[in-house]
Order: C-alpha cells, then sequence, then structure tokens
C-alpha cells in the first residue's frame, strides 16, 4: 500500500523506523529508545494482524501482550533466562522477536512455523505448550534443574539463568497452576510468574479467582493514592529520573499496607503489581528489580485483550482464535455451513425444553463448544468451571449422583486432563454423565499438541463406557438424544467439520453394538464410473467422522470396477462383534478406517475379532504412533495416509 511506504520512509528520516525484519535476536533491541520501543510496537502489531488475517489464529490474545514481550525481553538476558509462555498461544511477539520474522507469513500453515512455542523451532522455545496451567510447573522444574546443576560444579559462581513463566488469569483457574504455586512457594526459589490479566479466559473470566483478582486490582484507595504519586512525578520529570528506586520503594511499602494479606505473599510470594501492561517502561523497572530476590514472586500485570486494533478490542472473545478475516472491519471470510458444533449446540437448547434435569458444564469453552446458546437459555442449569477439566468431570459425577443428567463438551484433546477422574469418578460407580468430544481426530492448524486421536485408545479400555461416532448431523442429534435416556457414561466424538451429506440410512434408530451398511449402489457416483460385479468385494469399516474420505474412496474403487461397501461403526463401544463378523463375511477385502491411533485404537481391535473369525486380507488405517503436526485437516490427514486417495488405494 502506497500510504504505508510513505509512512514507513517519514518514519525511517526521524530515527522511528525500528525494522522489526532486522531483528535476529532480542537483543537488538535493548538499546531502543522509548520511541523506538513505540514503533517497534506498532510494527508488531501490523505483522500480527495481517499475518492472522490471511491465516487464522489467536489474534487477541497477542495484541494484548507485545508491551509486555517487549519489558521482558529488555529485562531478561534471553541467552541465559528462560521465559515460558503459558499456552502459548500468545507468544507471536516472541515469534517476531526471535529470528522468526521471515517464517512469520507460514503461521499455522502446513510445513510452516507452529502458533504454538515448539522446542524445534527456536532455542527461545522453551516447551511444546498448547495445553493451559503447565508453566508454574514446568517452569519451577527448570529452575531447580538450573540451580541443582550449577550448586555442583565446583567453584562456580555464574548465575543459573532466570526462570519467567507467564501465566493468564485464566490460565490460572487450572488446578494445576494451583499445584504448582503451591510448591513453588514452598520451594521458596526466585520463580518469576508474571500474571497476565486481561480479566478474559476466552470469554469473560468468571469464577471466585477471577473477582479476587479484580479485588487486589481495584483496591481503590491504594489505587488512587499511587496514581496521586504518579502524577506528582511526573510533573517534576527530575524526581522520576533521580529518585526511581526511592518512588517505587515507596510505593511498594504503600501497598503493604493495602495488600498484606493478598493470597500469593500468605503462600511465600513477593507480590508486586497491579502495573500497567502496556507501559514498558513501568514494567521494565520492576523486572529488573524482581530477578534479583531470592523468593517466588508474582508480578501481576493488567493488559487489554485485542490491545490496538478496535473489533478485536470490542470483541475479544470473537478474535480469541479466528480465522481468516477482513482487516477494514474485522469480518469473517467464508460461507458458514452448519458443523456438528452447531448440531450439538442447537440440540442441545431443545433437549434442555424437554428435560429439566439435563444441565451442561464446560471448562472455558461456551463458545467454542457451541454451549454458549445453553447457556444463554437456561443459565441456572449451565456451568463454565474455568480451564478445569478434571474438576468438570468429577463435578458431573456428583452431579449425576444427586440426580441429574450432566452433558459435558470438552474437546478430544483437553479430555486427555481428565482420564483418571473419568475412570474412577464417572465409570467406576457408572454414573449417567453424557462427555461430548468435539474436535476428535483430525483438527485444523494447531498442530501437535491439539489433535484429537488418542481419545479412542485411552477410553475404550475403559469399563462401563459407551462410546458413538456420528456420520451426519442426523446421526449426531439421534446419538444425542439417545444418551440422555441411556444408563452409565456415554461418550460421543466428533470432528471439527461442517456435516457430512445425509443419508438415508443415517436415519435408522440406534442398535447396540451395531452399525450401518451403506452398499455401493447406494453411493451417487459419476458417470464415468466402470459396471462393477454385482458382488461387493472391498468392505470399508470407518468411524463417522472418517465418512466423507471413506466415501469418496468408496467412489473412486466403483469408477475402477471395484465394488466397495461402507460400513458406518456408529458404536465405538461396545461393537457387536457377532454382527460384525456376519456382515464382513464375503468380502475378500477389509480396510479398517480410524481418525485416532492405530495402536490400541478400533481398528486393531476389530482386526483381532475378525483374524480370530479366520476372515483375511485385513488392512488398519489410523494415525502412527507419532505427534501429528499441523496442516488443513486433508493435510494432516495425507500426511498419516488416511487421505481418500490412500482408502481406495489400501482398497484394491
Ligand atoms: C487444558 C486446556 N483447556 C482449554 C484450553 C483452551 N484455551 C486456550 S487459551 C484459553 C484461555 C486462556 O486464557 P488466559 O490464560 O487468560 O489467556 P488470554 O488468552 O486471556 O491472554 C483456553 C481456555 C487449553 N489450551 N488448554
Amino acid at each position: 500500500m502506497l500510504w504505508r511506504s510513505f509512512f514507513l520512509i517519514f518514519l525511517n528520516e526521524r530515527g522511528l523506523f525500528t525494522n522489526l525484519s532486522e531483528i535476529k535476536n532480542p537483543e537488538d533491541i535493548k538499546n531502543f529508545s522509548k520511541k523506538e520501543l513505540a514503533t517497534l510496537a506498532q510494527e508488531i502489531r501490523e505483522k500480527i494482524i495481517s499475518t492472522v488475517s490471511k491465516n487464522g489464529g489467536h489474534l487477541a490474545s497477542n495484541l494484548g501482550v507485545v508491551e509486555l514481550t517487549i519489558a521482558l525481553f529488555r529485562s531478561f538476558n534471553q541467552k541465559n533466562d528462560a521465559i515460558i509462555w503459558d499456552v502459548s498461544h500468545q507468544c507471536y511477539a516472541h515469534k517476531l522477536l526471535t529470528g522468526r520474522f521471515e517464517k512469520f507469513d507460514g503461521l499455522r500453515n502446513h510445513g510452516g512455523i507452529s502458533g504454538f512455542t515448539k522446542m524445534a523451532e527456536s532455542p527461545y522455545d522453551y516447551f511444546d505448550n498448547g495445553h493451559a496451567s503447565t508453566s508454574i510447573s514446568s517452569g519451577l522444574g527448570l529452575l531447580t534443574a538450573r540451580t541443582l546443576l550449577d550448586n555442583h560444579k565446583e567453584g562456580n559462581n555464574s548465575e543459573s539463568g532466570k526462570v519467567v513463566a507467564v501465566i493468564g488469569d485464566g490460565a490460572l483457574t487450572g488446578g494445576l497452576a494451583f499445584e504448582g504455586l503451591c510448591h513453588a512457594g514452598q520451594l521458596q526459589k526466585n520463580l518469576i510468574i508474571v500474571l497476565n490479566d486481561n480479566q478474559m479466559s476466552i470469554g469473560r473470566n468468571n469464577g471466585t479467582f477471577s473477582r479476587y483478582l479484580s479485588r487486589i486490582t481495584m483496591s481503590s484507595q491504594y489505587q488512587s493514592i499511587r496514581n496521586g504519586i504518579d502524577n506528582f512525578a511526573n510533573k517534576i520529570p527530575l524526581i522520576n529520573k533521580f529518585l526511581p528506586k526511592f518512588i517505587y520503594k515507596f510505593k511498594r511499602g504503600l501497598k503493604g499496607l493495602f495488600l498484606a494479606n493478598n493470597m500469593f505473599v500468605e503462600f511465600g510470594y513477593e507480590y508486586v503489581g497491579p502495573l500497567n501492561g502496556h507501559d514498558i517502561h513501568e514494567m521494565e523497572l520492576v523486572l529488573n528489580r524482581v530477578k534479583k530476590l531470592n523468593k517466588p514472586v508474582v508480578v501481576h500485570v493488567i493488559t487489554r485483550k485485542g490491545k490496538g486494533y478496535k473489533p478485536a478490542e470490542k470483541d475479544p472473545q470473537k478474535f480469541h482464535g479466528i480465522g481468516p478475516f477482513s482487516i477494514e472491519d474485522g469480518s469473517v471470510k467464508g460461507p458458514v455451513e452448519l458443523t456438528y458444533t452447531d448440531v450439538f449446540s442447537n440440540e442441545m437448547v431443545a433437549l434442555g425444553e424437554k428435560n429439566k434435569k439435563i444441565v451442561c458444564i464446560t471448562a472455558a469453552m461456551a463458545k467454542g463448544t457451541g454451549l454458549d446458546a445453553f447457556s444463554r437459555h437456561y443459565p441456572e442449569r449451565f456451568f463454565d468451571v474455568g480451564i478445569a477439566e478434571e474438576h468438570a468431570v468429577t463435578f458431573a459425577g456428583g452431579l449425576a449422583k444427586g440426580g441429574l443428567i450432566p452433558v459435558v463438551a470438552i474437546y478430544s484433546t483437553f479430555i486427555q486432563r481428565s482420564i483418571d477422574q473419568i475412570i474412577h469418578d464417572v465409570a467406576l460407580p457408572n454414573f449417567h454423565v453424557i462427555f461430548m468430544l468435539d474436535r476428535s481426530g483430525a483438527v485444523p492448524n494447531d498442530g501437535e499438541t491439539h489433535q484429537g486421536i488418542f481419545d479412542i485408545a485411552l477410553m475404550r479400555s475403559i469399563p462401563n463406557l459407551t462410546i458413538l461416532s456420528p456420520a451426519s448431523a442426523f446421526e449426531l442429534k439421534t446419538m444425542l438424544d439417545a444418551a440422555i435416556d441411556m444408563k452409565g457414561p456415554v461418550v460421543i466424538r466428533y470432528p471439527k467439520l461442517v456435516c457430512s451429506e445425509e443419508l438415508d440410512c443415517f436415519r435408522a434408530a440406534l442398535d447396540l453394538g451395531k452399525g450401518i451398511l451403506i452398499k455401493a449402489s447406494d453411493l451417487k457416483s459419476d458417470s464415468k464410473s466402470k459396471s462393477t460385479s454385482k458382488k461387493s468385494c472391498t468392505l470399508l469399516i470407518t468411524t463417522g467422522s472418517m465418512i466423507n474420505e471413506t466415501t469418496s474412496a468408496a467412489i473412486s474403487l466403483k469408477a475402477k470396477g471395484i465394488s466397495a461397501d461402507i460400513y458406518n461403526l456408529r458404536y465405538i463401544k461396545p461393537i457387536d462383534e457377532e454382527y460384525l463378523v456376519s456382515i464382513c463375511k464375503g468380502y475378500k477385502k477389509i480396510v479398517i478406517v480410524e481418525d485416532g491411533v492405530k495402536q490400541g485404537g478400533i481398528g486393531e481391535y476389530i482386526e483381532g475379532v475378525l483374524l480370530k473369525a479366520k476372515l483375511k486380507d485385513i488392512k488398519v488405517l489410523g494415525f502412527p504412533q507419532s505427534f501429528i503436526s499441523q496442516g488443513t485437516r486433508a493435510e494432516v490427514l495425507k500426511d498419516a495416509h488416511l487421505s481418500a486417495q490412500d482408502i481406495k488405494n489400501a482398497g484394491i
């Protein structure tokens, strides 16, 4: 854009153009003037906005931490000190300042850089993060290792390297964060916890702890006296210049008077804040002091989610994680088609009306799971427990014991946190709890930490559990309705996807352990199809979420003269083995397709059943035992040899 080139030339002539693309190393920004830092922050924001508008990503959280990232990079020695980003969805400025400007255009794309910190990408990325509330524990571990190893080196007086855990007020609601907080308070090492408080998780951060943070922040007497001191000092610049230490100490002393009993202090921490998280200078002043302490410290910074981009400031929830959008007005591109999430969302509202015993639970994902609609209709029967998946499950067990019918909606990847609670607090007592696992199978663009490929293998072995996998919108509705009337725990897993084409056979009622057979002759095919032998020779057995790829494969096989029927499993557990064997008999070749890890998955299990029944020529297609990196759904499936083409090849 012409105006932008003129603007940059104008800035450059005044020494205000910092050229973000030249920064290869965080040390480069240490000598920047105040004006250069402001320009740098602006350039970082522009780069983040323009990239996310094309690739999608976590916009609002990243815009909120630009100044914080700069302040951290200026206050710490990046060669030695570790900055750990909790969840790490807010690491874009960190990436831009650690030599990844050139790669930034490929953010979240197949083969591009990750939207999260990733050790393989850079030595500045200390952990492969993506799930919330881990930074305090992993930071404490790293710090402990560093101090122990350093102490063991005889005569070594060098600094071991500081460790900073940056955690949001949302991530701090997770139980794991509290476990880390308690342990760090006990060990009394100089772990520096930067609490990035924007009063938002993905949506508004509710709950006791959030209210508690607001109380700390809003301690109005303290705030107003503090502001008075700041105003006074600002009016007389010499005071700020020559007595910053004195002013800092005075303010700290004052705070002690007002906030002596704050929870962090009682846990054994030094507490500093709340600071303006968009004032680089103020944060640097504090960070440079707290790193010299001999105890753990919480630096509480207040930031604004979406800062610097009006549409994101206005609606930070919409811009928390967003697909490609128009920079001009923030509108999201692309047609809006019905997804499985929409179907669940609508059906829950309908079921909530019919049955007053139904309650819904989310772990900070009301919008993502579609439960926001239920929450608006039945606020008294809706619970957002914060990023607390373990609690969500055990809480649901209690609700079931008390006579309610809890529906817990959690993404497949985050349910990994709650396997013990599902076993111990729900499956063992056989409580009637319904688990809705959105984002099961291949998950687009978020990479290793977010793939939903472990749930089948993790849960199939749990007694009392029923696991269902719908192949269409109608099947999802049927399964959810049926689950309400079942006994014991039920899991329904479905992908992040637009619903597949509805077939008449999907309307059949559920029959315990049985799937439905879709004949090759019932599949739509193009006119180029060769005529196939009357007898079907290949059977493609599939989980519901792989129905599109399996159907395409069957149609391609038909075009080659191979008649391939499809068996849509519906039930992942239990499986009516006798019925399954009776279906499979008569086929020359059987291919089992699942969008979960092959080892311990449904494919291996079915293969075992069929081999026992003396059936031969069976192939199992599933995810390999490795962590699957980012790409579109189609790219992820192709990498794992699970594309329609791969299924077709296996069926020949
Ligand atoms: C265990 C787990 N559950 C849910 C999520 C989804 N998630 C990603 S970011 C986020 C909100 C984090 O809020 P906060 O820590 O305050 O960061 P902010 O985006 O507000 O800066 C959630 C719920 C996750 N990453 N990990």
